[in-house]
């Protein structure tokens, strides 16, 4: 599920700062690991932070305010308002802030094997009730010989129709980097989808010079790896902030209002408000402006199927 925040709950008393006289410092929070967090001074250098007890935990792409307590070392003493923030479930159900302060949110999916619909319009709904912008990725786009790279531009054509940009990109072929590097510039951006699809390939060929396995950054964190576990915020050069994300096997929204998920899909919004029932959840009422539009093809009736399928497994 994706919140919208004008203020960040968790945040109202998100400050134990209370030794005015020591000069806190502005910071970016690149990952959360453990108990710690890596944490971006506004010199560029690196600090392994702590976290007050009674401060939410932070995620990448929280601006902290901090103090050192040593070398590459300090305390997170304010976590400041997220402007917006991604959250889904975990394993357990519990809901859980992914990242913080984005404004893209980049759904990957691989070309093969192939993806489910439902689960690309559940983080399009997630992206627009963030107020985040999407933006579809569809990478390995070398396994794709022309007959079938057709048949999948044909398949998701109906998101470009809406407004979605559409890229394919290939790690092998550096395909379609360029286009991605465009849509990056000015934003921060997470790269979201299914364990496997290349989301940390992607980072790494946009960061050729940052070898983020096993590079300065594993380091501090300890961390080498190959299956991302934590999120990380990566600089694009050129601009732009880029979060990579642990893959899932599948991803849910939390509860959402039926209100709230009918604007989870942006092309239903001129059929809003034009049903015979004030409150019609587009289910099987009579007199349904969005089913009216699914048969004659003025929406796409999958689109709808899914927002169905959606409301129903909320209810
Ligand atoms: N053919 C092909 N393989 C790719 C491409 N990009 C990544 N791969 C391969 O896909 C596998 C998974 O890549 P990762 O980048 O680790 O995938 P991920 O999405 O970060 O996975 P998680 O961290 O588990 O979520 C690796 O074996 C990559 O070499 C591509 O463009 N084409
Ligand atoms: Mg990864
Ligand atoms: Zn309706």
């Amino acid at each position: 599920m994706a919140k919208r925040q004008r203020r960040n709950p968790d945040a109202a008393s998100a400050s134990s700062h209370d030794r005015d006289s020591e000069p806190v410092r502005e910071g970016l929070v690149l990952a959360h690991y453990g108990r710690a967090s890596l944490v971006e001074g506004e010199d560029g250098s690196l600090v392994r932070c702590a976290t007050r007890k009674n401060l939410p935990r932070t995620v990448s792409g929280d601006r902290v305010h901090w103090l050192p307590t040593g070398a590459r070392e300090g305390i997170i003493c304010t976590v400041l308002a997220r402007r917006t923030s991604l959250c889904r479930p975990d394993a357990q159900g519990k809901i859980r802030t992914v990242a913080a302060n984005i404004d893209q949110i980049i759904v990957v999916i691989a070309s093969r094997p192939s993806f489910e619909y439902a689960m690309l319009d559940r983080y399009l709904v997630a992206a627009e009730l963030t107020g985040a912008h999407p933006l579809i990725l569809v990478n390995k786009a070398d396994l794709l010989d022309s007959e079938s790279r057709a048949r999948l531009e044909e398949r998701l054509a109906v998101y470009p129709q809406i407004g979605y940009p559409l890229v394919f990109t290939s790690n092998r072929r550096a395909d379609g980097l360029k286009a991605l590097h465009d849509h990056l510039r000015h934003h921060t951006s997470v790269l979201v989808g299914q364990s496997g699809v290349g989301k940390s390939s992607l980072v790494q060929s946009l960061l050729p010079d940052t070898d983020i396995r096993t590079g300065s950054l594993s380091q501090v964190t300890g961390l080498g790896r190959h299956t991302t576990t934590v999120a990380m915020l990566y600089h694009v050069p050129g601009g732009g902030h880029l979060i990579d994300s642990p893959g899932v096997r599948d991803f849910f929204l939390g509860k959402v209002a039926p209100e709230e998920l009918q604007k989870g899909f942006r092309e239903f919004a001129p059929f809003l408000g034009q049903c015979r029932f004030h409150n019609c959840r587009h289910l099987s009422e009579p007199g349904c402006a969005l089913h009216k539009s699914a048969r004659d093809g003025t929406i796409n009736p999958r689109r709808l199927a899914n927002y169905r399928a959606m409301l129903e497994t909320m209810s």
